[in-house]
């Protein structure tokens, strides 16, 4: 059977308002060593919205994903705050500010970490799947999937075409961290693929957990995802992460490897038998008649530590419409220098990786989000892409609007103390007000309801 066209849109989240630094993230290296610095949430934004116009422009579809509605009034109620919101925010600083922290984290902007997706061409009702990811392992992230999903089915809205599950059961034993650990490989966008899930440990089977650091996703999360979608067992695999790079800071696959196509770019500490990992990939690829190589950087040319601190594996590996393999890093890849080097090098080396484009993404960085957290990748033919609505599409006069909509909105300046501002809700609602007619959305935030 011919398949039909398709693409990979990436939709990225816009920064929300009360982009700050809380620490949240236990395991993630960069967001505990910057707990309690000075963010900029307009240039936090700014930046993310750079990045989306330089693709567009480049030619690859890219959308937008709103930011969610924070600081979450909603969670801190939930856990005991009345009154009126001033006083459910000014109670929450005073007696729970970690909580009041959590309910205003604007960590929705890393949508890597929305949903897992797997396109028409691999599912077995021939629809596009969305399961959000319950993010269990963080309060301020476990809040997320209600909204995200919501989102998703403003902008996905045809059933016909887009089936958006629940979330899994938020619990430790189905911890899900969404497409931040999913990869698909395919020769052409819409054949079908292998859908490759990477996991940190098995709550109920055997096998190695990680000491320091929290495995974030299980696999039988994992297992639930590919069955929900409706995927064949001949076309998925399931890898577990190595302990020990988790306990080193990789607490989500995509700081170590990331696939596109027929190429898989990762470190040669990623995972567990990691040759067996390649050979099953590449039997599994071969039955469907599709290439497969693994680009494998090894340990003494770019450490985990040097993958950790520059974010070299999480970049977005695109295919350009001429068939040329572009990576995108962030400028951090430029400042480490075995890192650099290791980029410099693969312009006289025989690999699929082409081109190598640099992007500022400081303010998201220092909370250990890079250029592949930023963004959720949806496969889609023709038919799909004309079914999501048009509004998100990032183009020229979206971005002039967006860019003029950070600039009335957003602060430069929010401290862990702002968080205790109520002003700060009323600003935030204000721009989201805004944002969802700019994006034709509906009313998507409960304030709106
Ligand atoms: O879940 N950081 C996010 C970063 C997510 C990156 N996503 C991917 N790798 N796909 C997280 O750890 C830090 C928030 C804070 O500390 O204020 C945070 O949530």
């Amino acid at each position: 059977m011919q398949a039909s066209k398709a693409y990979e849109a990436n939709f990225d989240g816009l920064v929300g308002p009360t982009h700050n630094y809380a620490g949240l993230s236990f395991g993630n290296v960069a967001s505990r060593s910057n707990e309690k610095s000075v963010a900029n949430p307009k240039a936090a934004a700014k930046q993310g919205l750079r990045k989306m116009k330089r693709l567009a422009d480049l030619g690859f579809q890219q959308g937008v994903l709103p930011p969610l509605e924070r600081p979450s009034i909603r969670l801190l109620r939930d856990v005991g705050f009345s009154g009126d919101d001033a006083s459910v925010i000014a109670r929450a600083a005073r007696e729970a500010p970690e909580l009041l922290a959590a309910a205003s984290s604007a960590s929705a902007m890393w949508t890597a970490n929305a949903a897992t997706v797997s396109p028409s061409a691999d599912t077995e009702d021939g629809r596009v799947h969305f399961t959000p990811a319950n993010l269990a392992a963080k309060l301020h992230r476990a809040i997320e999937h209600g909204e995200t999903r919501r989102s998703l089915g403003a902008i996905f809205a045809d059933e016909a075409r887009f089936r958006i599950h629940h979330a899994l059961p938020g619990t430790p034993a189905l911890g899900d961290e969404g497409a931040a650990n999913h990869t698909r490989f395919a020769r052409e966008y819409g054949d079908k693929g292998v859908e490759f899930f990477v996991y940190g440990k098995s709550e109920y089977g055997q096998g190695p957990q990680p000491q320091r650091y929290p495995a974030r996703q299980t696999l039988e999360a994992s297992r639930a995802v590919a069955r929900l979608h409706g995927l064949s067992n001949d076309a998925t695999v399931f890898a577990q992460q190595s302990p020990d790079v988790i306990d080193a800071g990789v607490f989500h696959n995509d700081v170590i490897a990331v696939g596109n196509r027929t190429t898989l770019f990762c470190h040669e500490r990623a995972f567990v038998d990691q040759h067996k990992v390649y050979d099953e990939l590449r039997t599994k690829l071969d039955a469907l008649g599709t290439p497969f190589t693994a680009l494998e950087v090894p340990e003494s040319e770019v450490s985990v530590e040097d993958a950790v601190s520059s974010y070299l594996f999480n970049s977005q590996l695109l295919s350009s419409t001429d068939g040329r393999q572009l990576l995108i890093v962030p400028q951090e890849c430029r400042e480490n220098a075995r890192v650099a080097a290791y980029l410099d090098s693969l312009a006289s080396r025989k690999t699929p990786i082409d081109e190598v484009l640099v992007f500022d993404l400081r303010e998201s960085m220092k909370n250990g989000g890079g250029p592949a957290c930023l963004r959720l990748r949806v496969v889609l033919d023709e038919a799909e892409r004309a079914a999501v609505n048009a509004r998100v599409w990032m183009n020229d006069a979206l971005f002039t609007q967006l860019d003029a909509w950070i600039d009335r909105h957003y602060r430069d300046r929010l401290a862990p103390a702002d968080l205790a501002d109520p002003k700060l809700l009323a600003e935030s609602r204000a721009a989201l007000d805004e944002l969802t007619t700019i994006l034709g959305l509906g009313a998507v935030y409960d304030f709106q309801r």
